[in-house]
C-alpha cells in the first residue's frame, strides 16, 4: 500500500529491496570472481589478447556496476517513505554530462586498447607460408580439405556433392586428385593455418574455445581467417549459428599435434581414402 501523505511507510519493504539488490551484487561478483562458468585456458597469443580484453571490460563494467547497484540500494533505503513530502526536480544537467562523458571515454577507450587483438585476427595479412586448409560446413558435418602434395585445390562444385565426396571436389580436375577430405582438423603445432570457410547450405558458426576464434561460413563466400595453436590437444569445433534441427550434432574436434604425428596424421587420413 502506497504511504499517503504525513504518513510513515513500512521501512520492511525498502529494506528487504535493498538487502536483495545487495544479493544480487554480491551472488554475481562471487561467480564472476571464482569463475565458476569460465572459457578453458587459451592456446595461443591471441587467445590471451583477447581474455586480457575481456578482463579489462569485466572490471570496468563490473566496478560501475556494483557502484551503480549498491547506490542504489542505498537510495531506496535513504529515502523510504518516512512521511515527508517528495521533491521534484528537473535533472541535473552536470550529472548528464558527467556520465554521458564517462560512458564515451569508456567505451571509446576499451575500442582503441582492443583494437590490436582485432586487428590481428582481421588486418593482419596471412603470411605466406601459413599452411592452407578448407573448411566446410554442411548441415550436420564439418569437413576439413588439404590441398595434397600439389599445394593446390581441386575444383569443386556442387553438383559433384554425394556420400563418396562430401566438399564436391571436381573427379575430372588433376589438381584434385590429391586433395585430402577429414572430419577432424589436425594441425601441426604453432604453425600458422590458413583456414578458408565455406558453406554447402546454410550459415555456419567455427568455434573454438580455446583458440578464441569464433567465425561464420557463409554460403557462397569464402571466407578467410588464421590462426595457430601452442599447445598440443583435441579441442571441441563447435557450429555457433542454429543452422537447422541437428545443429546441436554439428561438431568436430580440431588435433594439434607435433610436426611429425601431423605428417603421419595426414599420410594415415590419405591412406582410407
Ligand atoms: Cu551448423
Amino acid at each position: 500500500m502506497a504511504a499517503r501523505f504525513g504518513q510513515r511507510g513500512s521501512a520492511a519493504v525498502p529494506a528487504v529491496l535493498a538487502i536483495m539488490l545487495v544479493l544480487i551484487v554480491a551472488i554475481s561478483l562471487y561467480f564472476f570472481l571464482a569463475k565458476t562458468w569460465w572459457y578453458p585456458p587459451a592456446i595461443n597469443d591471441f587467445g590471451r589478447e583477447i581474455d586480457a580484453q575481456f578482463t579489462r571490460t569485466f572490471v570496468i563494467t563490473g566496478i560501475v556496476f556494483v557502484a551503480s547497484q549498491l547506490g542504489l540500494a542505498w537510495v531506496v533505503w535513504r529515502y523510504r517513505a518516512n512521511g515527508g513530502r517528495a521533491k521534484h526536480f528537473e535533472g541535473n544537467n552536470t550529472f548528464e554530462a558527467i556520465w554521458t562523458t564517462a560512458t564515451i571515454v569508456l567505451f571509446v577507450g576499451l575500442g582503441v586498447v582492443g583494437r590490436t587483438a582485432w586487428a590481428q585476427l582481421h588486418f593482419q595479412g596471412i603470411p605466406a607460408d601459413a599452411m592452407v586448409v578448407e573448411v566446410t560446413g554442411k548441415q550436420f558435418n564439418w569437413f576439413f580439405r588439404y590441398p595434397g602434395a600439389d599445394g593446390k585445390f581441386g575444383r569443386t562444385e556442387a553438383k559433384f556433392v554425394d556420400e563418396i565426396n562430401p566438399v564436391g571436389v571436381d573427379p575430372k580436375d588433376p589438381a584434385g586428385a590429391d586433395d585430402v577430405v577429414t572430419a577432424t582438423l589436425g594441425v601441426p603445432v604453432g604453425r600458422e593455418i590458413h583456414l578458408i570457410e565455406r558453406s554447402l547450405d546454410v550459415t555456419h558458426g567455427f568455434f573454438v574455445r580455446e583458440l578464441r576464434l569464433k567465425q561464420d561460413a557463409l554460403p557462397g563466400l569464402l571466407v578467410h581467417v588464421h590462426f595457430h595453436a601452442d599447445v598440443p590437444g583435441d579441442y571441441e569445433i563447435a557450429c555457433t549459428q542454429l543452422c537447422g534441427s541437428g545443429h546441436h550434432r554439428m561438431r568436430a574436434t580440431l588435433k594439434v599435434m607435433p610436426e611429425a604425428d601431423f605428417e603421419k596424421w595426414l599420410a594415415n587420413e590419405k591412406a582410407t581414402q
